[in-house]
């Protein structure tokens, strides 16, 4: 058997880890034969729940779990990592201003990309969750130069499902038969899905789905803004946050980050290259093809007027929030 892949997840004793850890846990990422060893990282205060939780995944006997440390000390958690789930971040409480979120989160990815930077893997391959998800990537990434900045992603996977899942629903079709939608930009309500470049497999015929709905308003419109909500719909039902389909998207993310994407795309916050006119060093969603745990940017795809407003406001929106946070992280 091979030797145990070491795989933190931060924010180990909140919601999304709960089901995220148990994905991991029976092999669903890395492989039903990979033995691993779960690195568990939260804060101090919240150390009890965190025995519960190890608790529960020794009580799970899942025999490729060797291993499962957890703690508050990042040199611990990242100590040769190879895999990093990043889902803890400072959550917003009432009455607090998006400066003082940002503040607060700049300094937690500060302290873990500096740990991240002298004990993990140089290879380490990380996904972050934790809200500002693609801001906390650029300031991870950027307290942590001696990993390649390619190593460093967040995720806009679930907002690809929620939009595959908006189509497939609409069509009557599964949801494996809706490929290649796209969101572009950031996990917040300016990001961009977009159906203009995406393929459905109606019997055993594939056609464009603009073709298949036949509807350039509710593509441009209802579309749109359900997937752009549809977190703060699932807040309003639930009175919590999405979880299940978080840890769920996570763990898409990171099994096509090891195992390749083959002919499809999927959709990754990644460091902008200056791709599609996007300011260079955003960490900007777009579609990725996956070969030898190797992302590229999909390039050479069609913008008209329509995709081109919307990407650009989304990055907009982006580049204001990385330069709060880079004046934060010079204060
Ligand atoms: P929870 O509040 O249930 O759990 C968060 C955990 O992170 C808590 O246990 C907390 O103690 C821990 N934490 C806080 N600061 C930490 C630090 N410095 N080091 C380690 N752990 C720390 O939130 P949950 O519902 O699990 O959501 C986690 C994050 O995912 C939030 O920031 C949330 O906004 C974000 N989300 C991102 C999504 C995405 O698509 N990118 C979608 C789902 C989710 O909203």
């Amino acid at each position: 058997m091979a030797e145990p892949l070491k795989v933190v997840v931060t924010g180990a004793a909140g919601q999304i880890a709960y089901s995220l850890l148990f994905s991991v846990a029976k092999g669903d990422v890395f492989g039903k034969d990979q033995p691993l060893e779960l690195l568990l990282l939260d804060i101090t205060p919240m150390m009890e729940v965190l025995n519960g939780v190890v608790m529960e995944l020794m009580d799970c006997a899942i025999p490729l779990v060797k291993n499962i440390v957890a703690t508050d000390d990042p040199m611990v958690a990242f100590k040769d990592v190879d895999a990093a789930f990043m889902v803890g971040a400072m959550p917003r409480r009432e009455g607090m201003e998006r400066k003082d979120l940002l503040k607060a989160n700049v300094k937690i990815f500060k302290a873990q990309g500096q740990a991240m930077d002298q004990v993990a893997k140089k290879t380490v391959k990380v996904i972050v969750v934790g809200n500002p998800a693609n801001t906390n990537g650029c300031i991870l990434s950027k307290y942590a130069p001696s990993i390649p900045k390619a190593n460093f992603t967040c995720m806009t996977r679930l907002d690809q499902n929620r939009a595959q899942a908006q189509i497939a629903a609409k069509l009557g079709v599964s949801n494996d038969q809706v490929t290649n939608v796209i969101i572009w930009g950031n996990h917040s309500s300016t990001q961009f899905p977009d159906v203009a470049h995406a393929s459905v497999t109606i019997q055993g015929k594939t056609i464009p789905v603009a073709e298949a709905i036949k509807d350039d308003s509710y593509i441009k419109n209802d579309f749109i803004k359900t997937v752009q909500q549809r977190g703060a719909a699932v807040i309003k039902a639930r009175k919590l946050s999405s979880a299940m389909s978080a840890a769920k998207a996570a763990c898409d993310h990171m099994r096509d980050w090891f195992f390749g994407t083959g002919n499809n795309w999927v959709s990754m916050g990644v460091i902008s290259d200056g791709s599609y006119g996007i300011r260079e060093g955003l960490m900007y969603s777009y579609p990725v093809k996956i070969h030898d745990k190797t992302w590229t940017i999909v390039q050479d795809l069609k913008i008209n007027d329509f995709a081109r407003e919307k990407m650009d406001a989304t990055a907009a929106e982006l580049s204001e929030e990385l330069d709060a946070a880079l004046a934060e992280c010079e204060a």
